[in-house]
């Protein structure tokens, strides 16, 4: 076996010069020993010790430092070679000790850095300790942010062997090489190399630019003379191809450069390569015609995307990331926004290669530390973004300063001159940004996404620093209406109207559990982001200066602090944690894809209920003009669709269906099934066997490991079910009301059910026959005072207001029996505890069931009824 491997290597030597130490790179993931709290496991990379703690119902998440150890073994490989450890990114301060001794350190969590460990390193084992600590720290943005802040070495770890004469691997950890071209007729290439072979060295510096197809496009070779010790010697190159295929988002050509470092004598050995990626391509940001791709106009319509996973907090592996951005270009998205810090290498080489234009950008968000260190460790981060991400033709905007301007450390009336010195503190930082970002990359535009208060922006001055500006707006979600997003946008243009405009923000938060045929703001249901994005949309598209835009967010994530439906995740997201597509997502499909397209909405709600008989709305997302409907093998009818969606009315039939819809684009016929099994309330109610309502509401919730379906809640009417008496307990805000709280309640899964209720009901009653019945009563108590309300910085005053602790006391009876006296729920059971009593009744004698509800204090209430027929 050795003999023929040895064969192998002669036959190589004998057709390429190849030096034996020319650079080689592995990972290091596997197997270290992790220390949190003096209790060690072993782990592989990549990892974070927040995967779990960060989605429990316990406030906060651990912060602090915690240690990675393991050893390694090195032998004649390092003989005369360079020896570097390479972070792709550890959350958020990390130092390595090698051998005992300090390697180095690095501040922020979401770029590369290198160690040269070179002198720290011997043959034979090696010991390697990295501290990493995600502890607060005000000079470290983020600061705050609506994302949990996993701790951890939650990417790649390299240990790189390297000549001692190199393409600098130090500089800002990037390849060394930066390639750049302002027009197609030029690709400039710029170089640092370094020399610590010791002796002065004549090398050949050789730039081979390769065509998509393989084929070389132009080369250049400089002989260039490197003293002894030089250290990140700039050599600039031109490569001038004949002709250049442009990066397209339809087309996108990416070139590679490969760039060697040979000795200079003739024959000389190759030292070193490393490749990169290139395109050709030219755009521009016009204040009123929007985006120019190519000289073609073109709008950019994408997502935002966070870097976490359900049930792996930021831990993920390559291929996780990849399958986000393949998720964006399948639903026909152009545009990402990579926010709110930089992200996985193989994010942008997807991109690049998938045809999806970008922005990058550093994580300063909600407000800034006014301390020099907090702007010099922003300064650094951009020049890390920049380096490190700089030969991606994918990558269009450089971004920075997410909403910096939402928590300011005054209130609006203060005088200005109160005020300048914040302002001017934030304008100061983001002019060294500016700076950073320009010196390294003059050609790319800056951005800063900004939140809604258009006048801060203004009077402040930061609105006026970078060349186009992203707004979030949240209009008809936090507040406000749906319908005042479009004059929020056209006032924006007008106070700035020499900038680019993005719209880099919106979104709904949605359950894919939850459903309404009456959406409304925060009631957290599909149906209403679905409304949400169908309104957005049409601003966007109507709008030539709103260049593009990218919903928040391609994916539900974890928010540690948030309350919500599902409890310490933003649920925005036009996939679920774990990239199930909601119907959000099939309607940007329908109207951004360029192939024929169908899908019936609800595709992922596959229990449904109601009366039998009920009709009920949905729709089909598609961008072609009409769709046949076909319900169990009997014509629907044919419905016109238009924006991407063709509404329309159904009546299932009791168990299962199939509903089966086509439609015929450019000559193709496409066709989607959905499969609906209806949980029917029985038109004849003596065959009646169960059902589950969600009172307070007009909200269904689909339990999808229990298989139920709870219908919302309906008034009573004689022989059939419902509640009699009472209100819907919407919940008060500072501008308006909500239909549900968005407190987390503890212990459960399923805290939508527990989050609505109806308040001051008489009775609940349903037409059942005679029988023994299991009765299932869900009371949760949610009054829980005004202090513990959960405030979102993003509401911008549209807080939940919360009531005072009141007492409230209840006797619940059924069909005239007393089953529970001077029930006091918070006293019995706690606060934001989900309570199910189950009663065991025979119903007799054609009297149906009845429950009654009898304040002694306060307002009974009651959230959910559960009655299945036993026999
Ligand atoms: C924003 C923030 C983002 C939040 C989002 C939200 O404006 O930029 O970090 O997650 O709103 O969902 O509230
Ligand atoms: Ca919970």
């Amino acid at each position: 076996m050795k003999k023929f491997f040895l064969g192998i290597a002669a036959l190589i030597l004998a057709t390429e010069v190849f030096a034996v130490n020319t650079r080689t790179v592995r990972t290091i993931n596997d197997a270290w020993l992790f220390t949190k709290e003096g209790v060690s496991t072993i782990v592989n990379i990549p990892h974070t010790w927040n995967a779990l703690d960060a989605d429990d119902d316990e406030s906060g998440f651990w912060r602090g430092e915690c240690t990675y150890e393991r050893k390694i073994t090195l032998g004649d490989e390092i003989d005369g070679r360079q020896v570097y450890i390479r972070f792709e990114g550890a959350y958020q301060e990390a130092e390595l000790l090698v051998n005992g001794k300090k390697a180095g350190r690095h501040i922020g969590g979401y770029t590369a850095f290198i160690f040269d460990v070179t002198a720290l390193v011997h043959k034979g084992e090696n010991k390697l300790l990295v501290k990493v600590d995600n502890s607060f720290n005000p000079d470290i943005p983020t600061l705050t942010a609506d994302f949990t802040f996993f701790g951890g070495i939650y990417r790649d770890v390299e240990l790189i062997l390297a000549p001692k004469t190199l393409i600098s691997p130090d500089h800002f950890a990037s390849s060394g090489v930066y390639l750049s071209s302002a027009d197609a007729a030029t690709l400039h290439a710029k170089t640092y190399l370094t020399n610590v072979s010791g002796e002065k060295k004549t090398v050949i510096l050789e730039q081979r630019l390769l065509a998509p197809d393989g084929s070389e496009a132009a080369v250049v070779r400089t002989k260039v003379k490197l003293p002894a010790g030089c250290d990140k010697m700039a050599v600039e190159q031109d490569l001038k191809p004949a002709s250049v295929k442009l990066w397209d988002v339809d087309d996108p050509q990416v070139y590679k450069v490969v760039t060697s470092l040979s000795e200079a004598k003739k024959g000389g050995a190759l030292l070193d390569r490393v490749t990169n990626p290139s395109g050709f391509r030219s755009y521009r940001f016009d204040p009123d015609k929007g985006f120019f791709l190519n000289g073609r106009h073109l709008k950019i319509m994408g997502t935002n995307r966070h870097q976490d996973y359900m049930g792996k907090g930021n831990a993920l592996p390559d291929e996780n990331h990849v399958r986000d951005v393949r998720l964006l270009k399948d639903m026909g998205g152009n545009f990402l926004r990579i926010a709110h810090y930089p992200q996985d290498p193989v994010m942008v080489q997807m991109c690049d290669r998938e045809g999806i234009v970008n922005s990058v950008e550093i994580p300063i968000v909600n407000y800034v530390t006014m301390s020099q260190a907090f702007s010099d460790n922003c300064t650094e981060m951009a020049r890390e973004m920049v380096c490190q991400g700089y030969n991606h033709p994918s990558t269009i905007i450089w971004a920075y300063m997410n909403e910096v301007l939402l928590r300011l450390p005054f209130s609006g009336k203060t005088p200005m001159e109160k005020k300048r010195p914040y302002y001017d503190f934030v304008n100061g930082v983001a002019h060294r940004i500016e700076e950073a970002i320009r010196s390294l990359d003059p050609l790319r535009p800056t951005m800063i996404p900004c939140n809604s208060s258009v006048n801060v922006y203004k009077e402040s001055g930061l609105g006026e620093i970078p060349d186009i500006l992203g707004w979030n707006l949240y209009k008809g979600w936090y507040g406000g209406q749906l319908s005042d997003f479009g004059p929020a946008m056209d006032e924006i243009h007008a106070k700035f109207p020499d900038k680019g405009i993005i719209v880099s923000e919106y979104g709904a938060d949605n359950d894919a559990r939850c459903h309404s045929f009456h959406g409304e703001r925060f009631d957290f249901t599909e149906e209403y982001g679905v409304t949400f994005h169908k309104e957005y949309m049409k601003v966007i598209m109507d709008r030539d200066y709103i260049a593009g835009s990218n919903v928040w967010n391609i994916n539900d994530f974890y928010s540690e602090g948030r309350g919500d439906a599902i409890p310490h995740v933003n649920c925005k997201g036009l996939t679920t944690r774990n990239r199930t597509p909601k119907d959000s997502y099939w309607l940007y499909k329908a109207v951004l894809g360029k192939e024929p397209f169908i899908m019936i909405a609800g595709h992922d709600w596959l229990i449904r209920g109601g009366d039998e008989g009920e009709r009920q709305p949905s729709e089909v997302y598609t961008n072609a003009s009409s769709v046949r409907l076909v319900l169990n093998g009997k014509p629907l009818g044919t419905f016109p669709a238009k924006d991407g969606y063709a509404p329309f009315e159904v009546t299932w039939a009791p168990g299962h269906n199939v509903l089966e819809a086509v439609a015929e684009k450019d000559g193709k016929t496409v066709r989607d099934v959905l499969r609906v099994d209806y949980r029917a309330v029985p038109a004849d109610m003596s065959k009646f066997v169960d059902m589950s309502v969600s009172l307070g509401g007009t909200r269904f919730f689909e339990d999808k490991d229990g298989s139920l379906i709870w219908i919302p809640e309906k008034e009573y009417t004689p022989g059939r079910w419902g509640y009699i008496g009472g209100e819907t307990g919407r919940v008060k805000t500072n501008r308006g009301s909500q239909p549900c709280t968005n407190a987390d309640i503890l212990g459960t899964s399923e805290d939508p059910l527990w989050q609505m209720q109806r308040k001051g009901l008489e009775a609940f009653k349903a037409d059942v026959p005679d029988g023994k019945y299991y009765v299932y009563l869900y009371f949760c108590e949610l009054n829980i005072g005004k202090d513990k309300v959960i405030r979102l910085a993003y509401s911008l005053g549209n807080d939940v207001v919360g009531e005072d602790v009141s007492e409230r006391v209840f006797d619940v009876d059924i069909n005239g029996q007393n089953v529970l006296k001077d029930y006091n729920i918070r006293r019995e059971d706690g606060e934001l505890h989900p309570v199910i009593k189950k009663f065991t009744v025979e119903v007799e004698g054609g009297e149906g069931l009845t429950v009654g509800f009898t304040p002694v204090k306060g307002q009974p209430v009651l959230n959910a009824i559960r009655i299945y027929r036993c026999n």
